[in-house]
């Protein structure tokens, strides 16, 4: 897999409106033929690109007067949608106008580990001042989500605590069309900040120099207890609450709700006081048993698509349930036709989220186990937190990457031996959730699933792909403090010549 990765990318200024084969062939250098057979997207690459991603520095005006100084795709945080047929594969083109190397993510996407964006699968990346082009596969109808998976660390504009991300819908071929307006929303939350348990806050640049040399005794100590991330600022679809457009809508209306958590760090929990959310998908797929719910649970990573009926007239807040987090920004006005006046919020309450409310009955399912525990580390020295993710396959202690084979059934058992939720994301295929919170469950399909504190998730996973498939939190302080794994998929084929060889 290293052998193809291309270098650097394709020089910047090479781009002509479509690339021969022959350029991409020089430019790319480490390319091969093989290879070029291998991801036989690239052989379409005379094709004029579809879908461009330009990766630039900008400014995004957040509120009035505050302004963002980030790293986005074509300028704005969230990018453009990005509406793809059902079925059809799209030509893409980056365009890395930063100055540091990025991976482009497609959350959700079943696709080779090449076109994936992460290092840790050996993906392409895309240079600084460079391009990089190929085929991204036809995939089926539902919400999708691109982002930066560059890590981050102590650089807070970098991964997913910048403004890398845009909403990815695959429209289906043939819609219901059972609504009347269709809108977007993602969330996401502006300039972190370290704050410890006495409220003394740092800066991430601040918690960087906190390191002691324990030769000289220079530094200084990062005091007790660990280190929380906060934000000063949140938004949905780039503005925070009260300072974009409101929507507009008329009673009686159906309108179709697309959700995604483009957060870095923080799970979200929205509710539009005097309305209900009909859960039609998760995660891009159909759930089989669509219920009604006051407030959405959405970790980071995750699409809930939702159907409300505008039957409350008024002006309203929808927002996030934490008034906190709402002060800050997460929320949109909702605006009925006709009516004037200060947006109004009322207090929702609603039962702990339950995947299992839109999932059908559950049944035995037969699987090779793999059982993973999520564990907190002591702090580091600098006060940062530290995690690890440990894997036992069958009984027996496993070092990570896992082997598994393509097509053989898998049972994830998730353990999370911690005080905190944990939004895991598997790359490159969907799972089903076959048991939350003690129950047995069937049908519900995902990409990410919120592991509550103290509890055990557990999801069936058939691998569908070869080659690596990470498997991570998708808060990305705990991602690069270490709750990250790879499953390292092997051919079908593979088990059947071991099972031959046994007898
Ligand atoms: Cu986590």
């Amino acid at each position: 897999m290293g052998s193809t990765r291309i270098a650097g990318g394709t020089p910047h200024g090479g781009f002509d409106g479509g690339f021969s084969r022959r350029r991409f062939l020089s430019f790319g250098g480490a390319l091969t033929a093989g290879s070029l057979l291998q991801f036989g997207g690239f052989a379409f690459a005379e094709v004029r690109p579809e879908i461009i991603l330009q990766i630039t520095p900008c400014q995004i005006e957040v509120a009035p007067g505050h302004i963002i100084h980030t790293t986005a795709y074509n300028g704005s945080a969230p990018g453009p949608l990005l509406r793809i047929p059902e079925g059809r594969s799209v030509q893409v083109e980056i365009r890395n106008e930063s100055s540091t190397e990025e991976y482009v993510h497609w959350h959700g996407f079943s696709l080779d580990a090449a076109l994936d964006g992460t290092a840790e699968e050996n993906s392409l990346s895309v240079g600084p001042l460079s391009r990089l082009s190929y085929m991204l596969p036809a995939q089926s109808a539902g919400s999708y989500y691109v982002h930066s998976h560059a890590m981050a660390h102590h650089d807070m504009g970098a991964g997913m605590y910048g403004g890398q991300f845009a909403f990815v819908y695959v429209e289906p071929a043939r819609e219901a069309g059972d609504y009347d307006q269709e809108i977007f929303l993602s969330s996401h939350e502006w300039e972190p900040y370290m704050v410890n348990e006495t409220q003394e806050e740092r800066s991430i640049e601040e918690m960087h120099h906190l390191r002691i040399d324990p030769e000289k005794g220079e530094g200084e100590a990062p005091g007790e207890g660990g280190w929380d991330i906060r934000y000063r600022l949140a938004s949905l679809n780039g503005k925070a609450l009260g300072h974009g457009e409101p929507i507009r809508v008329k009673e009686g209306e159906r309108i179709l709700l697309h959700l995604l958590n483009a957060s870095a760090t923080e799970n979200i929990q929205i509710a539009l006081p005097g309305h209900e959310f009909l859960v039609q998908s998760m995660d891009g797929h159909r759930v089989p048993n669509p219920a009604a719910v006051a407030v959405l649970d959405l970790g980071v990573g995750e699409r809930i698509d939702a159907i409300v009926e505008m039957k409350a007239p008024g002006v309203w807040v929808l927002g996030s349930t934490d008034e906190e987090t709402r002060n800050m920004g997460l929320g949109v006005v909702i605006e009925y036709a006709g009516r004037r006046g200060d947006p109004v919020w009322t207090d929702v309450m609603a039962p702990d989220w339950d995947y299992t409310l839109f999932a059908s009955q559950g049944m035995d399912r037969i699987a090779e186990e793999v059982s993973i525990a999520l564990r907190r580390l002591p702090l580091t020295e600098e006060g940062t937190e530290r995690w690890e993710m440990t894997g036992r396959v069958n009984g027996k202690n496993s070092p990570l990457p896992t082997v598994l084979h393509r097509d053989n059934p898998y049972r994830l058992r998730i353990r999370n031996e911690s005080n905190e939720w944990h939004p895991m994301h598997l790359h490159r295929h969907s799972f089903e959730l076959i048991r939350f919170r003690g129950r047995t469950t069937a049908g519900l399909m995902k990409d990410t699933v919120v592991v509550p504190p103290y509890n055990e998730v557990e999801m069936l996973m058939i691998p569908r792909q070869t080659g690596r498939a990470l498997f991570h939190c998708h808060n990305q302080m705990h991602m690069d403090a270490g709750l990250q794994a790879l499953f390292n998929i092997h051919s079908a084929t593979d088990r059947y010549h071991r099972k031959t060889e046994k007898q």
